[in-house]
């Protein structure tokens, strides 16, 4: 076996396995956004079952799910960085003015529960704008997603004593989106294997954001899904820029 055929091998593998895992789990949040866009309209129901109503909790959850899917599979609805950056800084604002004015005096909010939103629509503004970068940012991200995702296992155990697809839908949304985001933080790259071509980038430029569309980060050609195997078929100079960072980008 040469070496070009383990290269190509190699270069097969990526596509084959990065791109599904990726879009499942982009479906995954987009199911998390039909849901919550079913709670936001059945109003009725959704005050019937939690004997209370918070569309606004519905809208910037249902926004943190659209926004995964931007993230994950960019082009599904080439959303602009921009809008989510603008997005998602207002939410964090919206939680924290939440969280020390009219939050306090709704009687099924807790206080925390606005810090810890407002924490969240800042890790989703990250995702999109990453102004800094370095181990403490990583560190401090991946212990917040941490504890995110601990008190949402909990939660997720408890939801077998008494089931409701209702609760038992917001604890898996929170759950699994703590997962990916604490997966993010300490696994970029895996992250970014649908956008850019992970091996010509070993040693990720850790000041890019891990969330770029298309429209924002346009990608070289070689790193398409689609167009992927028929450029595999010359005598092997093809991938020359899997080791050459000078000619990836
Ligand atoms: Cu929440």
């Amino acid at each position: 076996m040469n070496h070009d055929h383990m290269e190509h091998m190699q270069h097969m593998h990526e596509h084959g396995a990065s791109f599904p895992f990726l879009s499942l789990l982009a479906g995954f949040f987009l199911l998390g956004a039909v849901y919550y866009g079913f709670r936001f309209f059945n109003t009725k129901y959704l005050t019937k079952v939690n004997g209370y109503l918070d569309r606004e909790n519905e809208v910037w959850h249902g926004a943190c799910m659209v926004g995964m899917v931007s993230c994950l599979a960019p082009t599904w609805f080439g959303i602009a960085d921009l809008f989510w950056q603008i997005a998602f800084a207002v939410g964090t604002a919206w939680y924290l003015v939440r969280a020390f004015t009219y939050g306090r005096s709704l009687p099924y909010n807790k206080q925390w529960y606005d810090f810890a939103h407002a924490a969240m629509m800042f890790g989703m503004w990250w995702m999109f704008a990453a102004p800094v970068s370095g181990i403490v940012v990583t560190v401090v991200f991946t212990a917040y997603w941490t504890w995110f995702g601990s008190y949402y296992a909990m939660r997720l155990y408890n939801d077998f004593k008494k089931p409701h697809w209702l609760s038992f839908g917001q604890d898996i949304a929170h759950f699994v989106m703590a997962v990916v985001m604490a997966l993010m933080m300490v696994f970029p790259a895996t992250f970014m294997g649908h956008q850019h071509n992970m091996s010509a980038m070993p040693a990720h430029d850790m000041s890019e954001p891990i969330c770029t569309s298309p429209a924002s980060a346009p990608v070289p050609a070689t790193s398409t899904d689609s167009a992927a195997p028929a450029q595999d078929t010359s005598a092997g100079h093809v991938h020359e820029h899997h080791g050459a960072p000078a000619a990836a980008k």
